[in-house]
């Protein structure tokens, strides 16, 4: 690989340096005698987009010379996280370019910290469609992901008076060394207007006219794969304004107005909608999804067009995969295209929308799943509408056809969700145009088939599939933990290059996870990790914590479904514990411990920044109480995205995924605390279930109501139930409520509302389950050497959770797709 990068760019120290120095002087135009480490991160970044390029280039080239199939990915959300490790780590020349640069008087790692966080994505979905990446260009597939340039990511927290507050993101301030601008890829994107319709030889046609047209311009973001020449792209579309629509404007004399106008345009791409389960029917979210989805499909279709005349070939060359419902419209617009513009027959037309298209689903969350009002649509994307109407018309006769005179199930399986505002049912929309669906963990896969899709998977046997997530084990381990990693390589007595593309090969750690040794050294990994996080946390929250102490972690969106509550309420209850001990008896009964919990609560989700307020309080009332001094420490870690994450993960020995069973879709953090060492505590929810089969139920603290005791529980709320609330419970709400942590008011409405039978989530049935398996980690925690069996052993059995497992699948069982290796380069 490194001589062969050498027909490239060279990778010698001085060709590195060369390329480094050009860019300052060139690029940035900074004098080359004198630049900071901004100046030299961006002149670094530069140098590598370069070599980035060069197989960017010649791996465009070939699979289109070699009329490979692609795989499209599309979605609203990317949660890159930075860029700079991951390339040079993926290209092979981390070292090289580490030692180029101390030459001139640089560290690396610190211009590491100078890029910005790209955080084009709210949660797990995105980072999700992040790692596909990465596996995807890792594994040879030919693939591009497709998606926004938002200007603004998702916001920033802070933290004010315990209160979360948010400020905007605009990551493109200093410019974005990573991307490359596109002034020849543009499209036209049409909004509202009317529709013509015609009798074309028995097909209906339509023609769409008027309204408003803006234009969507490719911004390429190179994904290099790791240990190969393949680097895949990104191709991000930002809206402007179209210059041949201004002259009504102009001929009016409306100078100002016009200029109004354009700035409408720009506005589309804007901002990332900060929601992670409910968008109430905002017409510029539509306007984003279609937006982008109508540029896609129109790039895509010119690329086929390139090398094809017929469409017979379409889908045999082309998958697109959904993430979730958010690029639903994708598949109308193509069937729009094939119709109205290309003139293809209803049915050749519907087929080669069919066999394109294969959905994700990321929920079974009634509030998270996407519906649109009929009159938004209709206005907005009127032949979208027709064509959506007349999908259902066919599919609704096709159900009559199959279950006759049951017409509830027609209206069940309705595409139309009626009332008063009829509604577009995305999920099922995306169900009838794609040819398979998957959940994205058993657990859920299988939910989905006996509750929200229950009536399809009768219809359509087989066509719901699983493929449990996976995450990519470069950025989660090598990157992020570059001790254990080469703990891992000096140990299994493989490179990293073998093992990281071979996850599995893991579990020869299992033969050390009892030698002295081998434990001697997984310590001190983590007690270095463990040591850049509390620095961490000093800087970025005050607060001084020790690290002779369990660290405690749970980072995630903050949600009622995933349980912070319970976790803060359990921690009020250890502290409340902790005084009534006397001080002697103290060091016996507790365990030391740091419990830090991080996340963004959705800036118009009320119980869920109430959340945040009362985990802000509780660590203010018991950092402060010295009487505790270091046997509980309690920090909320603000602004937790992907860079927070890398520092967080590596450091954490428990980690916390205690989502009520039956609503947590799979998690991936879960798989990314496992892979580092640290030790579940959770509830049989998600890929947690995956992760006990794999692992041993014996090394994760499980706990808590399965999904039927879940279903019970509920019903006996529903029918009156009130008994729920422990004594031990109860002091602890009696603790919040009496002031003990301030005014914490905004909490009160939670808490009535969880005592007066609307505890959904079911915190007071699984509290109890809950302390046992806590007080279980404390006494496991004193059994240090059993800990880290445990810990490793989770390490050594993680393999299964690598994203290129996940993306093996997908080709395998959805897009029928292979590797294509480009050529050395000469
Ligand atoms: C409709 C819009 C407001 C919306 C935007 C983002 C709805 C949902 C989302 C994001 C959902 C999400 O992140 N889901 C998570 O996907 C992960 C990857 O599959 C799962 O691991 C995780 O359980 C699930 O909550």
């Amino acid at each position: 690989l490194w001589e062969l990068m050498n027909s490239y760019i060279g990778s010698d120290k001085r060709s590195i340096q060369r390329s480094i120095v050009n860019h300052v002087e060139y690029t940035l135009a900074r004098s080359r005698f004198s630049f900071d480490d901004f100046g030299a991160y961006q002149a670094s970044a530069f140098s590598i987009r370069d070599r980035l390029i060069e197989s960017w280039n010649d791996t465009n080239e070939y699979f289109t010379t070699n009329d490979s199939k692609r795989v499209y990915y599309l979605s609203l959300e990317f949660l890159l996280g930075r860029l700079m490790q991951n390339a040079l780590v993926n290209i092979d020349v981390e070292e090289p370019y580490k030692d180029a640069l101390m030459d001139i008087g640089y560290k690396l790692e610190n211009l590491y910290e100078e890029e910005v966080d790209p955080a084009l994505g709210n949660g797990g979905l995105g980072r999700l469609a992040a790692c596909f990446l990465d596996s995807m260009a890792t594994l040879e597939i030919p693939n591009w992901g497709y998606g926004i340039r938002y200007d603004y990511g998702i916001f920033k927290q802070g933290i004010v008076d315990g209160y979360q507050v948010e400020s905007p993101d605009y990551w493109l301030s200093h410019g974005n060394p990573w991307e490359i601008e596109r002034q020849d890829v543009t499209y036209h994107v049409r909004f509202y207007g009317h529709v013509k319709k015609y009798n074309d030889g028995g097909v209906e046609r339509g023609v769409w006219e008027g309204g408003d047209v803006v234009v969507a311009q490719a911004y390429d973001t190179p994904i290099p794969g790791f240990n190969t020449f393949n680097c895949n792209n990104l191709r991000l579309w930002r809206s402007r304004p179209c210059n041949e629509f201004d002259f009504k404007q102009f001929n009016a004399g409306d100078y100002h107005g016009a200029i109004g106008e354009r700035q409408k345009a720009e506005y589309i791409t804007s901002v990332l909608y900060p929601n992670d389960s409910s968008e109430g029917g905002k017409e510029l979210r539509l306007k984003q999804q279609y937006f982008f989805c109508s540029a896609t499909i129109r790039d895509i279709i010119r690329r086929y067009k390139k090398t094809h005349s017929t469409w017979n070939f379409f889908h045999e060359k082309n998958q697109i995969q959904l993430n979730d419902t958010h690029p639903a419209i994708a598949s109308i617009e193509l069937l729009r295209i094939l119709i109205d513009e290309e003139k293809l027959p209803w049915d050749q037309a519907w087929g080669i929308m069919y066999k394109t298209f294969a959905y994700t689903n990321h929920t079974v969350l009634p509030e998270a799943l996407e519906k649109w009002s009929t009159k938004l649509i209709g206005n907005l994307l009127p032949r979208h509408l027709d064509l959506i109407y007349l999908i259902n018309f066919f599919f609704l006769e096709k159900v009559k056809q199959r279950y006759p005179g049951d017409n509830s199930r027609v209206s069940r399986m309705s595409l139309i969700e009626e009332g008063d505002d009829k509604k577009v049912r995305m999920a099922f929309l995306s169900i009838v145009c794609s040819h398979t669906v998957n959940g994205v963990a058993a657990l859920h896969s299988e939910l989905l088939k006996k509750t929200i899709f229950k009536d399809f998977d009768e219809m359509f046997p087989g066509k719901l599939q699983n493929k449990t997530n996976g995450v990519t084990p470069r950025r989660w381990i090598h990157c992020c933990n570059p001790g254990l990693s080469k703990l891992i390589s000096d140990t299994i007595m493989e490179e990293h290059t073998t093992w990281l593309t071979n996850l599995t090969s893991l579990r020869e750690l299992s033969a050390y996870s009892q030698d002295e040794d081998f434990i001697k050294r997984f310590v001190q990994v983590k007690s270095d990790n463990k040591l850049r996080l509390q620095k961490w946390v000093k800087e970025h929250t005050g607060i001084d914590i020790p690290t002779n102490a369990l660290y405690d972690v749970m980072v995630k969106r903050i949600h009622e479904y995933k349980r912070q509550f319970m976790n803060i309420l359990y921690v009020i209850h250890r502290y409340l514990q902790i005084k009534e001990t006397p001080q002697h008896e103290r060091a016996s009964k507790f365990v030391p411990r740091v419990v830090m919990i991080g996340g963004k609560a959705a800036p118009g989700y009320a119980n869920a920044k109430a959340i945040i307020k009362l985990i802000n309080s509780v660590a203010q009332k018991i950092n402060n109480d010295r009487d505790v001094g270091e046997l509980l420490k309690v920090v909320f870690l603000p602004n937790y995205c992907v860079s927070a994450a890398q520092i967080i993960i590596p450091a954490a020995e428990l980690s916390q995924h205690i989502s009520t069973a039956g609503t947590e879709a799979s998690g991936t953090s879960n798989m990314k605390f496992i892979m580092n060492g640290s030790i579940i505590i959770g509830t049989m929810d998600g890929a947690n279930v995956e992760i006990a089969e794999e692992i041993g139920a014996e090394n994760m603290f499980i706990f808590g109501a399965l999904v039927p005791e879940v279903d019970t529980f509920r019903k006996q709320l529903h029918d009156g139930r009130r008994d729920y609330i422990g004594s031990r419970l109860r002091k602890v709400f009696d603790a919040i409520r009496s002031g003990t942590f301030g005014d914490v008011s905004t909490i009160h409405g939670m808490l009535y509302s969880i005592e007066n039978g609307g505890d959904y989530y079911c915190v007071c049935l699984d509290y109890y389950p809950y302390l046992t398996a806590q007080e279980k980690v404390d006494e496991t925690y004193r059994d240090y050497p059993k800990w880290c069996k445990m810990s490793i052993e989770g390490i050594a059995k993680s393999g299964k959770f690598s994203s290129d497992r996940t993306i093996q699948e997908y080709c395998m069982d959805i897009w029928k797709v292979s590797a294509v290796s480009i050529p050395k380069p000469t």
